[in-house]
């Protein structure tokens, strides 16, 4: 039987690891560390999902190619090439669907829309994204998804990063979001079209995940 005190202890080590959520929008969220008591699962169902369909540096329609590595995950991946941006079912490099989305990463993805206030997300893609130092991704806006209703909730492994969140206009002053390994960014509704990207990654070797910051953002997109 713990006595008092060692109940205290337990009870203070709780509230240091309870996720922090930090508003950075109307309908968008940040959860410190919900990811964190998932990782075990995360980790080796990342692996075997990048076994199948390895990242692989993709050319925008405009003919440059990405510094971030892509692949995914579920029932639709995201893919571009010259001929635009899309969601296909078949990864396009190995001629097969996208491997399955692992039920971990599943019920991350659920769990973290449910806590900011999206119950019922139910995703049909994940997009992996690789950042190694120097790589990073300008700013854009998610719409190749069907419907917008769907928040977006992103996950962020590995090396830490800077996430600019602007407006609705490429123009509009982005805020700057530190985001840490186990953190979830959830967003949607009246924020779901906000322009976003990623600063260049600084150098640095994260303890589990080595020289590089591997990004999941799931989506109902078909
Ligand atoms: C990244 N994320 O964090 C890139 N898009 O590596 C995204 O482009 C993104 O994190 C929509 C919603 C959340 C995101
Ligand atoms: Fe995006």
């Amino acid at each position: 039987m713990p006595n008092n005190f060692t109940a205290e202890l337990f009870a203070e080590a709780e509230l240091q690891q309870a996720p922090r959520t930090e508003q950075v929008g109307p309908q968008a969220f940040v959860l410190r560390g919900f990811a964190l008591p998932w990782i075990e699962r995360l980790v080796p169902a990342l692996r075997s999902v990048l076994r199948a369909a390895p990242f692989r540096q993709m050319v925008t329609p405009g003919g440059f190619t990405m510094s971030v590595g892509l692949s995914s995950c579920g029932q639709l991946g995201w893919t571009t090439d010259r001929s635009g941006y899309r969601y296909t079912g078949i990864d396009p490099q190995s001629g097969q669907p996208w491997p399955a989305m692992p039920e971990a990463f599943r019920e991350l993805a659920q769990a973290a829309a449910t806590e900011a206030s999206f119950p019922d997300f139910a995703p049909d893609a994940c997009l992996i994204n690789h950042y190694v130092p120097g790589a990073r991704m300008s700013l854009h806006q998610d719409k190749n998804e069907r419907d917008f209703s769907a928040p977006i909730v992103s996950v962020s492994l590995g090396l830490p990063a800077v996430f600019q969140l602007g407006g609705e206009q490429r123009g509009d002053r982005p805020l700057r979001v530190p985001l840490q390994h186990g953190d979830v960014l959830v967003w949607g509704g009246v924020d779901r079209l906000r322009y976003h990207g990623v600063l260049p990654l600084k150098d640095g070797t994260h303890p589990l995940l080595g020289p590089r910051r591997i990004n999941l953002t799931f989506r109902h997109a078909g």
